[in-house]
């Protein structure tokens, strides 16, 4: 047994222990009553997927990995669902890869705000951006648009998991380069993306973590020959497929 009062030989463990994280998430303030939608519309995406990392995912997270690398300045954006399901990965994603980490909320309040920074504390971040909102996405209201003008608003890079569209669109018109984790391919954020990637953000960091430290070695020619060979219409494709035909083939 573990976390979650199932044995992880359990078939649908994962999906288990992910609900789990989100009601916990909840419990303690972090995640809204509106990230238990969330959680449930991506469940079902996952589900169709055969709840893996498939090879065109793999890819994409592979050229994520590539984009963090060569940024001037990478900002990880944390909400309240990302910071239940998977705190201390975006932490050591952010150690990999040299990035700042960000707490921006749709249902942004101050208590929230406050319970995820000490959460992402407690989960090793030293220094946790967004309290400061000194910053604006243009064309937004207020709440949703705020922003740190040294965090999202100096970033050229930002990975922004499970967003909403608007905002998703918003960040992308202020010229950031976007990576979104979002298990859904036909959403506003994935088709905003400069690089969507199409699987669980439980599976979808830690491998990105994984490829960037294989390619700390690589000069810059090679990361950014990865990343111009990047079709982000195929890979929205591929995983629109897969959803369609359950899995990788
Ligand atoms: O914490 P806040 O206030 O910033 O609010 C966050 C939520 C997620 C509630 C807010 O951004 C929201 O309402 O998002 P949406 O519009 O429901 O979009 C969330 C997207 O994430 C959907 O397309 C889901 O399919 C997808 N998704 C949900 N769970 C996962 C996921 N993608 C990857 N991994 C997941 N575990």
């Amino acid at each position: 047994m573990s976390e979650v009062e199932v044995p992880e030989s359990h078939p649908r463990y994962e999906s288990l222990l992910t609900r789990h994280r989100i009601e916990a998430g909840v419990e303690k303030g972090i995640t809204s009553k509106q990230g238990l939608i969330a959680q449930g519309r991506g469940e079902a995406f996952d589900y169709l997927l055969g709840e893996e990392t498939t090879d065109s995912a793999d890819a994409a997270e592979r050229v994520a990995a590539a984009h963090l690398l060569l940024a001037d300045h990478p900002v990880l954006s944390i909400n309240g669902n990302v910071a239940a399901l998977c705190p201390g990965e975006m932490v050591d994603l952010a150690d990999a890869v040299d990035a700042d980490v960000e707490v921006n909320l749709f249902n942004r309040t101050d208590e929230r705000m406050r319970a995820i920074v000490d959460h992402l504390r407690d989960h090793g971040a030293d220094e946790v951006k967004g309290l400061e909102a000194d910053g604006r996405i243009p064309g937004l209201d207020h709440e949703r648009a705020k922003v740190d003008a040294d965090g999202i608003g100096d970033a050229d890079v930002v990975l922004v998991p499970l967003e909403d569209g608007d905002r998703a669109e918003a960040l992308a018109e202020m010229g950031k380069t976007e990576l979104v984790i979002d298990l859904n391919p036909l959403s506003r954020s994935a088709r905003t993306a400069t690089v969507p990637i199409v699987d669980n953000i439980i599976r979808a960091v830690p491998n990105v973590t994984a490829h960037a430290r294989e390619l700390r070695g690589a000069s810059r020619e090679e990361l950014e020959d990865i990343v111009a060979a990047f079709d982000r219409e195929a890979a929205l494709a591929d995983a629109e497929r897969a959803i369609r035909e359950g899995g990788d083939d």
